[in-house]
């Protein structure tokens, strides 16, 4: 006879989780009793949302769910961040969480919550279970559901007793995977697409792609002569230095690419699900006359058609569709219109001066020209982030951590999972001051932990990004954006880990090499000019337009 807590940590062990994620609570003592007998390591955070991002770029990074154990009510309230993100950006991850006892049910008890009605749209599947010995079935499950065609986050409760019986269920041996395949008619057909278009362009994103299926990527655009757009935050989808790569369709995006997209007469679309980020607000391409031959390649049958309708369906993972396009004879193209593309995207990577005395794009062309080629760079939401998406060539898969959901405070919890993943490696987070201060009690878990991520923060005293808004949709009315910060290089020392504070470009290499010399986690504030960050001129029409109608 086991508790159910053991019977759990037993079926993490089978479907091999290494590491989970947490903060304790008393509804779940038995789930932990099962770590701690079976060994499994569990990462103690301060707070759930930092808990949850950690897991959800474990998922991230791993490609397997990122395991987190939160407690009821509370906890999971604080853990809703990193579930959205998982969500929004497809990532496979599991949170286990409290529940009170069954014979409690439906009378809101103590931290009660209800999760299916709360996580129905929120996760990919929400359960409870209630029988201690079906958890082996359940556990089962959820490792399905979050991997399966389209990866997400799956919620599981366990009501406190149910988790403390005891019962004789046999451990489960996990589920085969269920892994969509790709037929020969189906490559032959897109083929023949890409033989025809004159200007095809391939739009990579989405979740499940391997260093395999970068490099294939690689081979496949380069042999073939067509351009490759990534969307949103997968930068990482292939080498920035390929002749092939035209840049990513990001908020704030190159609008030579967006004009390209625009011009295409065939897109690709490899892994994505092409939603408004890519397509500017929809309106770059239009779901209701998109005007271009769509070929979408997705991993469940569900998103393809969703938004936009499309000429070829394959429901497979971009990266088996790759494995089998490398391998055919490329037929001669036109080398004008992927040189151009990579023109543009070189063009639009020159440095764009700013203001003050710290030159943000100048900091991150130092780290683009100076970190490994496997430096991991993470970052949450603000203005600054555009700076690295903009000025930063990333080089291999998995080199990104990033939220296609736009969620601050991401980077640093996602920076000490990296760390952890890999002990010693370059890990570094961009942060904005606003960013950091919303994870940044995870300082000390990196430091109990032994993470050893270098933050950047980009300081410029305030929520830039909304400051520009403002600044374009309500001019000289600022409110709410002004930030009061603290000595960060002094708060990470009061930690236990390493600060620096850099108030001229020239500074940064060197602060940079101390923070790695450390063998700490490390902090280096750069002091921007507010100016910075906040000075919106994809904006102006829209200022303009708002001086008008306020009448200034
Ligand atoms: C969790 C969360 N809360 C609020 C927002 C809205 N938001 C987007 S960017 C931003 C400001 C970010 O400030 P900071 O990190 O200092 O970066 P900056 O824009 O100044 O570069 C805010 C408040 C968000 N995206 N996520
Ligand atoms: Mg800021």
């Amino acid at each position: 006879m086991r508790h159910g807590g053991e019977i759990l940590a037993n079926a993490l062990a089978a479907h091999g989780v290494g590491r989970v994620f947490s903060v304790p609570g008393e509804s779940f003592l038995a789930a932990l009793d099962g770590l701690y007998e079976i060994g499994i390591p569990n990462t103690v955070c301060r707070q759930e949302g930092g808990a949850a991002m950690m897991a959800e770029a474990w998922g991230k990074l791993t490609g397997q769910p990122g395991v987190l154990f939160v407690t009821r009510g509370p906890g999971v309230s604080n853990a809703c961040a990193g579930l959205h993100v998982a969500m929004q950006d497809s990532t496979p991850m599991i949170a286990f969480v409290g529940q009170i006892s069954r014979g409690h049910r439906d009378r809101e008890a103590f931290q009660e919550v209800d999760y299916r009605s709360v996580f129905g749209s929120f996760v990919k599947w929400v359960a409870e279970v209630d029988q201690t010995e079906r958890l082996p079935e359940y556990i089962n499950r959820a490792f399905h559901m979050a991997m399966s065609g389209r990866p997400g986050p799956v919620v599981l409760a366990l009501p406190e007793d149910m988790l403390s019986a005891l019962s004789d269920a046999p451990d489960l041996a996990p589920t085969a995977p269920a892994i969509a395949g790709v037929s020969e008619a189906q490559v032959s057909a897109l083929v023949e697409m890409i033989a025809a278009a004159e200007r095809p362009l391939i739009v990579a994103g989405g979740p499940g792609w391997s260093e395999q299926a970068a490099a294939d990527l690689k081979d496949f655009s380069e042999s073939w002569g067509l351009p490759v757009a990534v969307t949103f935050r997968r930068q990482g989808h292939m080498d920035n230095r390929s002749p092939a790569y035209a840049g990513d369709l990001a908020v704030g995006m190159n609008p030579q690419l967006g004009a390209r997209l625009q011009s295409a007469d065939l897109l690709v679309l490899l892994g994505t699900r092409f939603g408004d980020i890519p397509t500017g607000g929809y309106e770059l391409i239009d779901p209701a006359a998109p005007g271009v031959a769509i070929a979408h390649i997705h991993p469940s049958p569900d998103e393809i058609g969703r938004v936009y309708r499309t000429d070829l369906a394959i429901p497979a993972r971009a990266a088996d569709v790759l494995e089998a396009l490398v391998r055919l004879t490329p037929p001669s193209r036109d080398p004008e219109w992927q040189a151009t593309a990579r023109a543009e995207y070189e063009t639009w990577q020159q440095p764009k001066e700013t203001p003050g005395a710290v030159k943000l794009e100048q900091v991150i062309g130092w780290l683009s020209a100076n970190l490994p080629d496997d430096a991991v760079l993470t970052n949450g939401a603000g203005n600054y982030a555009a700076f690295l998406h903009r000025y930063f060539r990333f080089k291999q898969y998995g080199t990104q951590l990033a939220p296609t959901s736009g969620s601050m405070g991401y980077g640093f919890p996602a920076a000490i999972a990296a760390s952890l993943a890999s002990p010693g490696s370059c890990v570094v987070c961009l942060a904005g001051d606003g960013c950091f201060q919303m994870t940044l009690n995870e300082m000390s878990t990196a430091v109990q932990h032994g993470a050893t991520p270098i933050v950047v923060v980009v300081n410029n005293g305030r929520y830039g990004t909304i400051r520009m808004h403002q600044e374009n949709h309500y001019p000289g009315r600022v409110s709410g954006t002004d930030l009061v910060n603290p000595d960060f290089a002094a708060l990470a020392r009061a930690y236990g880990g390493h600060g620096e504070t850099v108030v001229a470009t020239a500074d940064f290499p060197a602060a940079f090499a101390r923070a790695r010399d450390s063998g700490k986690p490390a902090v280096i504030e750069l002091q921007v000019d507010p100016d910075t960050l906040s000075t919106g001129q994809s904006l102006s029409g829209t200022r303009a337009a708002a001086l008008a109608r306020l009448g200034r």
